[in-house]
């Protein structure tokens, strides 16, 4: 039990500045991390997620199986906009004291032990490869739509998966599953453009591609500028009708869809992993991951605001919301404009994500808790190559297949799990190791920490009971690969 339970020296976790082989060089200061928040968090999630969130969704047989939201997501946003802010300042606090590649997975191994840090990877995979999933399909269908509006109209069984087609309430897409191509007595349904964004994508990492400060800073530009676009010209076709009923599904409405947009705030935790290049981290980094997530707030707020006054709430309920309201309202060729600054913004999430997952699984690898080819790098390229081919063409084939609302629940569950250790993680600390220097540190530790907790706890409670038991599934098989891997194989103990 002790064993399971055994924490990691921060001192082991920490790097060597004055070692340049080992250590990385900072670069960054508040600024490029407030544009990296803004490259991470801005995607699939305003693009395609906010969709279900404000029209709510209805099963095959009619069944509710989440309310709408309406015209009220904008108290969705502010809702997760206070509860992220929470898991915000804890992450700064760790990331501060522990500037560590390995993200909220060094932490916990510092914190609550090997067995919870552990867990934290294996639900991470939630957070990155997953949630790149949804970002795969949602780019597809962003692409789709590119594509259609330059009069190129790819078959359709080739740009709806499989399981999208099983669990589709339209009858149009369910029907596929009886009128597309077989092979072998199967429909043929496959999500080509998820498939081939994940792959080229994977291609670009493999090659040593690197998330430059200002590659992102271009591709953050072109973010802003088509949500400003789409603002304004949305802005000036604003019908107050539409605002009627307000919160047609009531608190659970505004509850349930702030479960779902929660999706759109993920990734301003990925920015805590430069704390080691980071300029003087303890002012930097709140004010990147703060900065950041202020802007994100006020953006998503206006942009719920505009879109539920444009057209009916009950008209949003597909994959690319934001240029079908367009194109609703007449406006086809901004619709254009702005699906293609979605794809810009998708393709820099998926980079991203699809750079950290290898990144985390290569930190678990060195602590022997996967096998040790996961942690070869490339001699050439300094990339972990073979878990970013891998995990590559994994994501890329479940995007062939699999359905984004499914995808949008897991990964959400799995990083609210993973906010609420982190909070946990800084009380743990402040208990275990008070006298470490710590410098960021929370205010009110005492009442921000366990709100963090709570907060995370209720926005989770507001997912469907399916994600809760597929949740626990992927947890119980995480345990069970670790009691079987890991436990044995721990550098800790076999140094
Ligand atoms: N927040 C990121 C997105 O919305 C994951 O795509």
């Amino acid at each position: 039990m002790r064993q399971l339970f055994q924490r990691k020296p921060i001192a082991e976790l920490l790097v060597d500045e004055a070692d340049s082989s080992r250590s990385l060089k900072r670069v960054l200061g508040a600024g490029d991390l407030i544009m990296l928040a803004i490259g991470a968090v801005i995607g699939a999630g305003i693009f395609g997620a906010i969709g279900t969130a404000a029209a709510g969704q209805v099963g095959p047989n009619g069944e509710v199986i989440r309310y709408a939201a309406g015209p009220a997501l904008v108290f969705s946003f502010i809702l997760l906009g206070g509860a992220c802010a929470l898991a915000g300042l804890c992450y700064a606090e760790l990331a501060s004291m522990i500037p560590q590649a390995g993200g909220a997975y060094a932490y916990s191994y510092a914190a609550l032990g090997e067995l919870v840090a552990w867990i934290i990877g294996w639900d991470l995979i939630l957070e990155y490869a997953i949630g790149n999933i949804a970002v795969a399909i949602s780019w597809g269908d962003y692409f789709t739509t590119l594509l259609r509006s330059v009069g190129i109209d790819l078959p359709v069984f080739l740009t709806t998966a499989y399981r999208t087609a099983m669990l589709s309430p339209n009858p149009d897409v369910h029907g596929l599953l009886e009128t597309a191509p077989r092979f072998l007595g199967m429909p043929v349904l496959l999500n080509v453009p998820a498939f081939a964004i994940v792959m080229f994508v994977t291609w670009l990492l493999l090659r040593g591609a690197k998330e430059s400060a200002r590659a992102n800073a271009v591709m953050v530009v072109v973010k802003l500028a088509v949500l400003a676009l789409f603002i304004g010209v949305g802005m000036a076709n604003i019908n107050p009708a539409n605002y009627t009923p307000f919160a047609p599904g009531g608190f659970t409405g505004i509850h349930q869809g702030a479960a779902i947009v929660f999706f759109a705030y993920i990734g301003f935790d990925a920015i805590s992993t430069a704390a080691e290049e980071t300029y003087n981290p303890k002012r930097n980094l709140p004010r990147g991951i703060l900065g950041g997530l202020a802007i994100c707030t006020l953006i998503y707020v206006i942009v719920g605001a505009v879109i539920t006054g444009m057209v009916p709430y009950t008209e949003l309920g597909v994959a690319d919301p934001l240029a079908r309201a367009l194109e609703l309202i007449g406006y086809t060729r901004v619709g254009a404009i702005v699906a293609f600054g979605a794809t810009v913004s998708m393709a820099a999430v998926l980079l991203v994500f699809q750079y950290g997952q290898p990144r985390i699984f290569f930190a678990m690898a060195r602590d022997g808790l996967m096998p040790e080819w996961v942690a070869r790098v490339d001699p050439k390229t300094r990339v972990p190559y073979r878990a970013t081919l891998w995990i590559g063409v994994i994501v890329a084939a479940a995007s062939m297949l699999g359905d984004a609302g499914e995808t949008y629940n897991l990964t959400n569950i799995g990083t609210l799990f993973a906010f609420a250790l982190v909070c946990a993680g800084v009380m743990a600390l402040r208990i275990m190791e008070p006298d470490r220097e710590r410098p960021f540190k929370v205010p009110s530790v005492w009442i921000i920490a366990p709100l963090g907790v709570a907060a995370c706890a209720f926005i989770m409670k507001g997912l469907p009971r399916e994600t809760w038991i597929l949740f626990g599934w992927w947890l119980l098989i995480g345990m069970t690969i670790y009691l079987g891997y890991g436990y044995r194989h721990s550098k800790l103990r076999r140094p």
